[in-house]
């Protein structure tokens, strides 16, 4: 920087500095004569006493239908929106996503709002299960958004969202992660916090607007913040989700949260009416390592008898399965993990697959049949596929 601009900067700061000196002095000015002006433009001279500021503590004591008021004001716009408003999470919808679109659909209905939740896929047994606990129904599946006018939760990410976002008008972002790449020149309420669930968020904006959700949509959002604070055991988690599952909870009628998220997590995991086919396949993933491709499929059970049994209906189907998947090995991980459970069972679709294990796991884990089982369990991607890739790339293919 030269001379000159430094100079240009320094008076620059001289005139914010002043511009903020008669801003206060104005504001001072406002609030001499408590709540006359004020009220002067509400229009509501009965709030005359409590819209006035404390001026020796500093702290507004501006009173809670007034702080509502202002924060609704933000919806004013969404009038400008022609037609329904959607709401959608993300692609390949969890609890949270599910769970808070919902919510803030009946938040915006209860403003007059013409608001719809969305969804854009199937959604999980998780889900499935706090929505029948809740007597709520499941949304529509939306293909293609052009057009539509949108609010986004739990994601800003074009990658995670609907098809043909591009060319919809998009008014709100409510989210927990990073900011994403999705953009808009409307102008937009884009409430992004560093908190567990974005049901939180959510939760916070019925406060905000003065609107105490029913004891369904309390139980739903009970589900999403368990869900994505895993009980509130999730790094993530914060004051905010803590205090707002408290309230939810005895909003819902719920005295046992613990027993509440243990239920819907026995949801999460359970293979009702899947073949044992579909439940190898429901997350399995391929991998390369020394000219060698193969294939791991997780299922998480919920105790470890169940795991024991979900090795052998594994096992019996798995050649079978090496040969579809037209890999070289194949394994099963099936895992139990809440709580203070951890393990899995890690089962070979034939003989050569059980050498990998064999080589990767033979000095650690115990041998129960064919599988290894493994205490406390591991992460697939973290540990067993570097393991598994240590091995074939010591005997690489010729
Ligand atoms: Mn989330």
């Amino acid at each position: 920087m030269n001379g000159k601009a430094r100079q240009g900067c320094g008076l620059l700061a001289v005139m914010v500095l002043l511009i903020v000196a008669m801003g206060t002095l104005l504001v001072g000015c406002g609030n001499a004569p408590a709540g006359t002006s004020a009220n002067a433009s509400s229009g509501t001279p009965d709030s005359a006493s409590s819209t006035a500021s404390d001026s020796s503590s500093g702290v507004y004591a501006i009173d809670n239908e007034l702080r509502v008021r202002i924060n609704r004001g933000e919806l004013e716009t969404l009038e400008l929106a022609d037609g329904p408003i959607y709401i959608t999470g993300h692609k390949s919808p969890d609890s949270d996503t599910v769970c808070s679109s919902i919510a803030y659909a009946n938040l915006l209905s209860q403003l007059g709002y013409d608001a719809r939740p969305v969804v854009l896929g199937d959604v999980n047994k998780e889900t499935q299960y706090i929505l029948k606990e809740c007597g709520i129904q499941m949304p529509e599946t939306i293909e293609d958004v052009s057009g539509a006018n949108m609010i986004l939760v739990d994601h800003s990410e074009y990658e995670h969202s609907a098809e043909g976002l591009k060319d919809a008008n998009i008014i709100t972002i409510i989210d927990h992660h990073g900011d994403g790449a999705i953009t808009t020149s409307n102008p937009l309420i884009y409430d992004a916090r560093p908190i567990g669930a974005t049901s939180t968020i959510v939760w916070i904006r019925y406060l905000n607007y003065g609107i105490k959700p029913d004891a369904s949509i309390s139980k739903l959002l009970m589900g999403g913040i368990l869900s994505d604070t895993i009980n509130l055991q999730a790094k993530t988690t914060t004051t905010a989700d803590k205090e707002a599952l408290k309230i939810l909870a005895s909003e819902a009628g719920i005295d046992d949260t613990d027993a509440f998220y243990a239920e819907q997590y026995k949801a999460s995991v359970s293979h009702e009416g899947e073949t044992d086919e579909e439940i190898f396949n429901s997350d399995i993933k391929t991998y390369d390592a020394g000219g060698h491709r193969y294939a791991i499929g997780v299922i998480n059970v919920y105790t470890e008898d169940e795991a024991k049994a979900m090795a052998d209906r594994m096992k019996a189907i798995m050649p079978a399965q090496l040969k579809a998947l037209g890999v070289e090995y194949a394994f099963a991980q099936i895992s139990v993990f809440h709580d203070d459970i951890s393990l899995c069972y890690l089962v070979p679709a034939d003989d050569a697959s059980g050498e990998v294990l064999k080589a990767a796991y033979g000095d650690t884990a115990t041998l129960d049949g064919t599988s290894y089982v493994l205490k406390p369990g591991i992460s697939r991607k973290a540990k067993l596929v570097p393991d598994i890739d240590a091995v074939l790339t010591s005997n690489p293919q010729e």
